[in-house]
């Protein structure tokens, strides 16, 4: 499946216009609401709020309606000096040993849930592209 179709880009920023995930399903019907993937997008240079961004996904990731639904963590703003590592946004987001790993790594036959971390550059154009290849391998 191609994911960066100009539809699939406009059901993104469609999603995006909602302040949370819950706000969005509650407001429309449950058959509409089809889920493929979830693009976890965390700003990897305002670590002051990485508390508030583990809740956030701590949230998504208990969501019954998600349970088997792949997760791509991005990390972004990598470009600027200081922002976090990987292994510290790991850390900070409770997710150190819990990823599935990069590459092809068939879960098919498991009940795991794929997901895992990239860090990017959205401003430098870097990264997110690694991160959307491995998604896609676990996109029907
Ligand atoms: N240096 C850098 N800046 C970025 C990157 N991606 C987005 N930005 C900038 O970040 C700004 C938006 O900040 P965000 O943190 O995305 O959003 P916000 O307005 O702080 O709102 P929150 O979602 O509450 O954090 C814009 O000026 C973008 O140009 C990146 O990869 N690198
Ligand atoms: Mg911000």
């Amino acid at each position: 499946m191609n994911i960066l179709t100009e539809d699939f880009l406009l059901e993104v920023y469609y999603i995006l216009t909602y302040v949370t995930f819950r706000e969005f399903r509650a407001r429309h019907h449950p058959s509409l609401v089809q889920v493929d993937a979830v693009v976890y997008l965390v700003d990897s240079y305002d670590k002051e709020r990485f508390a508030e961004s583990k809740k956030e996904l701590d949230a998504l990731l208990s969501d019954e309606s998600l349970t088997t639904v792949p997760f791509l963590i991005l990390g972004n703003k990598i470009d600027i000096p200081y922002a976090a590592s990987e292994e510290e946004l790991r850390y900070h987001l409770g997710l150190t040993n819990f990823t599935t790993g990069k590459g092809n790594v068939n879960l098919s036959d498991s009940n795991v849930r794929p997901m895992e971390v990239f860090m990017c550059s959205i401003v430098k154009k870097m990264g997110y592209g690694d991160g959307f290849k491995w998604l896609s391998q676990y996109i029907k």
